[in-house]
């Protein structure tokens, strides 16, 4: 089997075709599972739990991600049983990781360490950290998504809760030096966003100004290291004996007597009878694993769109699983799905350095930066490659506002258009998206290998976010020629913003940014949503979802930070159910 995926362009979120990772051949997803065929199955690692065979449990949670470690935490902090199903292994040195750099041997730093080695997550010739069964990136590690992306990490302006920004601050100069490297393509783009009417700010410290402004990218790094969930909440979980991780633990469905779920489905048979791990009487299960990810586990439980329910069907090693047809539950798992459209503009200047478009971070980096790194987790490396972000509002000609977000990065030469000649050291890349207030949808599922995919891209599905974005990335280009030396170089003077932002010369696919919210989607009724104000499945009466699938629309910046406050509020709330 054969598929497309995307591929990195830098910067933070951005991707093009590119072969899909690792299913090939003629078997199937489910056998593989269950034949204990998945990388890793074989290293089998028990990070803290204390004794798992058969215990059950007053909460299960699927997938270790950004979201799932900030749910196990706050609810093990209550005293409950908790078990943390990842169906992926260690990340960082700390967690247990061993994918150390080889220009740092005799440490712990591991890739998902090292900020500015993530450009480098996207050509690496062994890519086990991505999803195998997924045909857009995803993280299938410990930590999820939150250790292979970008580390853009955005205060909310309508989710905030100071909870998030307690337990895990923002940096806009991650150098435990406090000085700020590779400042280039920030100083260039400041210039120009100047002449436009902008302010620079400090962007978190003022979440609800997302109007004319740019800022330094704020991170979610510690220390000069890569943080995020794994290294803040985790911490806390793993101390506590009430808690329990199960790496390389692949659920496949939800166990369940009509509306009542008694456990989940494992490919793990040290776990519990068949796999099996069951919840104690009143015990709730939560799904934590993804846009992609908890659908999947739902179509494969008899809940969801018939169309998906048919492919689990026709899965003999899925379908055995299944409940009776009498006890399906049919939600619209899957749709209302959202990603920021985003397209990239690549621009020459003589000030720029463009780091060899982080070509050799991984293998060879600098030494004099690697050696600074290794001393104190200091300069170049201790930064991902994003160094701007700024944002506009749009009223659009259906009158409803939408909001642009522009990503700044030095290199991108992989994105490069032109039959021109150019300097390719002096190259950098500036992402235009759009965000809050899009109206475009798209749909994700399955096929019939249990591979999860969109099935209607999201992007451009209502023509008006299509001439907003168009309009943005003329309205950014227009005073160009006001910095001196600044020159675009994609798209050249050979094609209009018009022709480049219609896809006469952009593929629909490049304009993903592995933002996917939105497949379980929150709302008031079950003729709209997946889950009720509560976050708990229509139709059930005790199984969640806590993930970026519960999100209806996408917030204004990269979404991590949204979300990390969303989990937050959905606890409390879970919690305080009787
Ligand atoms: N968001 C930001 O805010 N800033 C960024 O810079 C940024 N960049 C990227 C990026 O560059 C890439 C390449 C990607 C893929 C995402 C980026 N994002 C960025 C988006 C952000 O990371 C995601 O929105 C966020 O991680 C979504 O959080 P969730 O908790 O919803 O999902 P995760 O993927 O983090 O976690 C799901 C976990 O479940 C994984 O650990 C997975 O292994 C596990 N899982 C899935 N299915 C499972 C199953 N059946 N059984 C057990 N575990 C399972």
């Amino acid at each position: 089997m054969t598929g497309s995926l995307k591929v990195h362009k830098g910067g933070g979120d951005r991707l093009d075709d590119y072969p899909l990772l690792a299913l090939s051949g003629s078997k199937d997803v489910a056998d593989r599972y269950s034949l204990g065929l998945l990388p890793g199955h074989s290293l089998r690692h028990v990070a803290w739990s204390s004794t798992l065979t058969s215990k059950s449990y007053d909460y299960i949670i699927v997938g270790g991600g950004l979201t799932g470690i900030i749910v196990a935490d706050r609810i093990s902090e209550t005293g409950k049983s908790v078990l943390m199903l990842e169906r992926g292994g260690p990340s960082t040195g700390e967690t247990g990781g061993t994918d150390v750099a080889p220009w740092a041997n005799g440490t712990h730093l591991t890739k998902f360490d090292i900020p500015g080695v993530f450009e480098s997550l996207f050509n690496d010739p062994n890519p086990w950290y991505w999803c195998n069964d997924i045909t857009f990136f995803a993280g299938c590690l410990l930590g999820g998504g939150a250790e292979v992306n970008g580390a853009l990490y955005f205060y909310p302006r309508d989710l905030y809760t100071d909870k998030v920004a307690t337990r895990l601050p923002s940096t806009d100069h991650p150098s435990t030096d406090g000085k700020r490297y590779l400042e280039q393509s920030h100083d260039v783009v400041a210039q120009l966003l100047n002449t436009q009417g902008y302010s620079s700010i400090t962007i978190n410290d003022e979440p609800e100004s997302k109007d004319h402004v740019y800022g330094y990218s704020p991170f979610d790094t510690l220390g000069g290291m890569r943080a995020g969930p794994a290294a803040t909440y985790f911490q806390t979980a793993k101390e506590r004996s009430n808690f329990d991780l199960e790496l390389y633990a692949y659920v496949t469905n939800i166990v369940r007597n009509g509306s009542s779920i008694t456990g989940v489905q494992t490919n793990d048979t040290s776990l519990g009878p068949d796999g099996v791990v069951s919840l104690n009487q009143g015990g709730r299960v939560i799904l934590s694993a993804g846009s992609f990810g908890s659908p999947r586990i739902l179509f494969q439980s008899g809940i969801g769109p018939s169309d998906m329910i048919r492919l689990v069907e026709g899965n003999p090693g899925a379908a055995a699983h299944l409940p009776p047809p009498s006890q399906y539950i049919n939600l619209s798992v899957g749709y209302n799905v959202s990603d920021n459209p985003s397209i990239n503009l690549v621009f020459t200047h003589p000030s720029i350095d463009s780091y060899n478009n982080w070509a050799t971070v991984w293998t060879d980096p600098r030494p004099a930066n690697a050696a600074q790194y290794l001393a104190n987790r200091s300069g170049v490396l201790a930064a991902p490659s994003p160094k701007l972000s700024f944002w506009r509002e749009y009223t659009s000609s259906d009158g409803r506002q939408r909001t642009m977000q522009g990503t700044v990065h030095p290199g991108g030469n992989g994105s490069v258009e032109t039959s021109f000649p150019y300097n390719s050291s002096k190259v950098f890349t500036v992402t235009l998206y759009l965000s809050t207030g899009i109206t475009s949808r798209g749909r994700v599922g399955i096929n019939g290998s249990l591979t999860a995919l969109p099935i209607e891209y999201p992007w451009f599905t209502d023509p008006v976010d299509k001439e907003t974005l168009i309009t943005a990335l003329e309205d950014f280009v227009a005073s160009v020629k006001q910095v001196p030396g600044l020159t675009l170089i994609t798209p050249d003077n050979t094609t209009t913003i018009l022709d480049y932002g219609k896809f006469n010369n952009y593929a629909p696919t490049a304009m993903n940014s592995n933002h996917w919210v939105g497949s379980n989607r929150i709302s008031t009724s079950s003729s709209t949503g997946v889950v009720d104000a509560n976050c708990k499945v229509f139709g059930t009466e005790n199984l969640f979802i806590v993930d970026a699938s519960i999100m209806p629309s996408l917030p204004t910046g990269n979404p991590q930070g949204a979300l990390m406050s969303m989990a937050e509020q959905a606890v409390t709330k879970i919690l305080a159910l009787k």
